[in-house]
């Protein structure tokens, strides 16, 4: 059985590669991508995510614009790491699709009210927005959601500011409602992410496919490189949002922690920190809805990445 994913994104060029890894994985049935206001303005981004499922032979794919700006906070981009285009450093294709009808909030209501209840896998890259907002909207969403798998936070470190991660940053009251709500959220934070680099070796592999797709990929990879060095003293850059759906597709690719998370909303010095509580015994499911991703298989990740540009073709 296939998992049925809604990939909420900010493309992005790490959002992009979990969108070509979602396409490219048999054990993955990609309903929509979504997309949210984050990395760049959400015209740019929306047409970032077109672009990107056009590359991926997979225009077949609805894609709904959903909200612009953070629920209470003014709106901050990344254009230091993602570029004026949210995707600089490659040619995108002309997206032959048209962008679907109806706000993106309301088109993932909409299709989980509409399957079996415990079927529809939540994947958010980028803020939390749409996501608070549908669960805002309509509550009953909440216990139909097998889980919610997000990129976002860290419990170590931070990429926003020393202790706080950029999708959960810019919109911690979101972040906030998120975490709170009582459906299983798995957090692929900066701890697991920064293990996803993408050294000089993986990027030869991936050139190595040869196709226009790998090609578009290291183009993405060439500029990511840059941006994570000049500002963020990265050698490598790490590619975070893929790492969500490679643990849909092997959890035993990432390894994680039961633990509680909250999010920080008046902090002076740690506003947007996901405070996780690593003390004491590990809690059962039944007592803690959270979990954090700790350990990745660099490997396992980098093999299943490769094979979804080579099955894309
Ligand atoms: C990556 C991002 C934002 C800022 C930096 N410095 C790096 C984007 C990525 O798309 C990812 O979803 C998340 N936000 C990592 O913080
Ligand atoms: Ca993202």
């Amino acid at each position: 059985m296939k998992r049925k994913v809604i990939l909420d994104s900010d493309p992005g060029h790490d959002d992009a590669v979990a969108i070509l890894l979602a396409v490219g994985s048999q054990a993955i049935d990609l309903l929509g991508v979504t997309t949210v206001g984050g990395n760049q303005s959400l015209d740019k981004v929306t047409y970032n995510a077109r672009a990107v499922l056009e590359m991926a032979h997979a225009n077949d794919v609805p894609v709904h614009a959903g909200c612009d700006r953070p629920l209470v906070r003014p709106q901050e981009v990344a254009a230091s790491i993602h570029g004026e285009t949210g995707l600089d450093g490659v040619t995108l294709p002309e997206p032959t699709r048209p962008l679907d009808a109806g706000h993106a909030v309301d088109w993932i209501i909409d299709t989980i009210m509409k399957n079996e209840p415990g079927t529809i896998t939540l994947v958010p890259t980028g803020p939390l927005t749409n996501i608070a907002m549908a669960a805002r909207k309509e509550p009953g969403i909440v216990e139909r959601v097998k889980e919610v798998v997000l990129m976002g936070g860290g419990y170590h470190v931070g990429n926003w500011s020393a202790v706080a991660e950029f999708n959960i940053k810019v919109d911690p009251e979101a972040a906030h409602i998120v975490f709170n709500e009582p459906w299983p959220v798995t957090m692929v934070g900066l701890d697991l992410t920064h293990q996803a680099l993408c050294t000089p070796e993986v990027q030869k592999r991936i050139e190595g496919v040869g196709t226009d797709l790998a090609h578009f990929v290291s183009g993405l990879m060439d500029f990511f490189r840059k941006t994570y060095k000049d500002n963020q003293a990265f050698v490598d850059p790490p590619v975070h949002d893929p790492c969500t759906i490679a643990y849909l597709i092997d959890p035993n690719i990432v390894k994680t922690r039961r633990c509680p998370v909250d999010i920080e909303l008046r902090g002076e010095l740690t506003t947007g920190m996901t405070v996780a509580d690593l003390r004491g015994p590990e809690p059962s499911p039944e007592d803690c809805h959270t979990q954090v991703a700790v350990k990745l298989d660099f490997d396992g990740f980098w093999n299943l990445i490769i094979d979804a540009i080579e099955k894309i073709g």
